[in-house]
């Protein structure tokens, strides 16, 4: 541990990668405290968004697919990663080139066999998190490294801080006032009126990547199937939440296939009196699948499909349901849900061919 600490003081721009074996290990507390302690900024993968919140300084958010240019290229730039219960998954490190192979890695995980699994290490460290984090402050104290060192750490911090807000204000520039109504449009609404321990259950297609830019401030507050990336998953996942957290607010941001899926338990939601707000982004098919067949030049084919009315079928099952067409509906109708003792849902009506994806300064690295 001795050794660890004096790699991580020494280091000139060391980043913490947090993966979901720290919220496992409910080690938020002590991941916070390493950050600070060492002034390093924290990346995370999708399991372990809101272990630090989300505005925290040191936090620069997802890393990945669906991470921000500062993120991003804090694990491009790291000379020491310190891997906390993650994996270094395809999707965490675009198809392994966002790290350089010679970085000076760190990895801490509870399974031994993934130590140095997808990246040479320096360091392996088999354990849970939260006994390596608390270690990791209680190790033997070592003379400070400069306190210009810190300071240098906190202006990088900043400065790729300063980057994703660079990223969120081109991405919201585009929550315009249109007709079909745009995906961007939706989520700002949503930020707009949600509280900070709010929860989102996310789901797969063209507007994850929209969904995911909601900032998340506590553990637990992020559902998604990452990495199988399965469609189906949010709706229940929304439900199981509002069943163990009924006071706090849960959204459920999915396709219209995805929630196509699963629409048969609006009557677990209505018989067990679950409170979900369901947004379904509905652009009438399998979005992110029309999007690339027209990329490819190709007619679509297999993506359209017959929607029921999704607001009628919500009232069939006795449950409040509001199809919304222009973008100036989403406040009321928000509101109307944010207020409702029970599950309600808003069919969105958005532009189909808003490609959103994930991050395209991302996705240049991702081939
Ligand atoms: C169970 C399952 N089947 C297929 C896929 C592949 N897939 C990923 S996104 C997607 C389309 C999602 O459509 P929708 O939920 O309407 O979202 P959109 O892309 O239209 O925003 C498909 C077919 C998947 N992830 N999971
Ligand atoms: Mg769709």
């Amino acid at each position: 541990m001795a050794a660890i600490r004096q790699r991580l003081f020494a280091a000139k721009r060391p980043v913490i990668l947090a993966g979901g074996g720290v919220a496992s290990a409910r080690a938020a507390f002590e991941l916070k405290a390493v950050a600070e302690a060492f002034s390093m900024p924290v990346v995370t993968t999708e399991t372990a968004r809101g272990l630090v919140p989300e505005d925290h300084p040191l936090c620069l958010g997802i890393v990945g697919l669906y991470g921000n240019p500062g993120s991003n290229r804090a694990l491009r730039e790291a000379d020491v990663i310190l891997g906390v219960g993650c994996r270094f998954s395809e999707q965490a490190t675009l198809g392994w080139k966002l790290i350089d192979p010679s970085t000076s890695i760190i990895q801490v995980n509870i399974d031994e066999r993934e130590l140095g699994k997808q990246f040479p290490i320096d360091v392996g460290v088999s354990t849970d998190a939260r006994s390596f984090l608390a270690a990791l402050l209680n190790a033997a104290p070592l003379p400070m490294a400069s306190p210009i060192s810190h300071a240098s750490r906190i202006a990088w911090a900043k400065e790729l801080q300063e980057m994703r807000a660079v990223d969120q204000r081109e991405f919201f520039a585009k929550a315009v006032d249109a007709t079909p109504i745009k995906p961007q449009r939706v989520i700002q609404e949503i930020i707009n009126l949600a509280g900070r321990d709010s929860i989102f259950a996310v789901g797969q297609g063209n507007l994850t990547a929209s969904c995911i830019r909601a900032p998340i401030y506590a553990p637990g507050q992020f559902l998604q199937s990452v990495g199988l990336g399965a469609m189906g998953f949010a709706f229940p996942a929304a439900l199981g939440a509002s069943l163990a957290a009924p006071a706090k607010t849960v959204f459920c941001l999915v396709g219209d296939g995805d929630f196509g899926m699963v629409m048969q338990d609006l009557d677990t939601a209505a018989r067990e009196e679950l409170k979900v707000i369901i947004v379904v982004f509905n652009n009438g098919g399998y979005g992110v699948n029309r999007i690339g067949q027209l990329a490819r030049k190709r007619e679509p084919y297999g993506v359209d499909f017959i929607n029921p009315d999704f607001a009628e079928l919500a009232k069939m099952y006795g449950l409040p349901g509001f199809r919304i067409e222009r973008s100036e509906q989403l406040r009321l109708a928000l509101e109307v849900a944010l207020n409702s003792q029970r599950t309600v849902l808003l069919d969105v009506m958005i532009d189909a061919f808003e490609r959103v994806g994930s991050n395209p300064k991302a996705v240049g690295l991702y081939t």
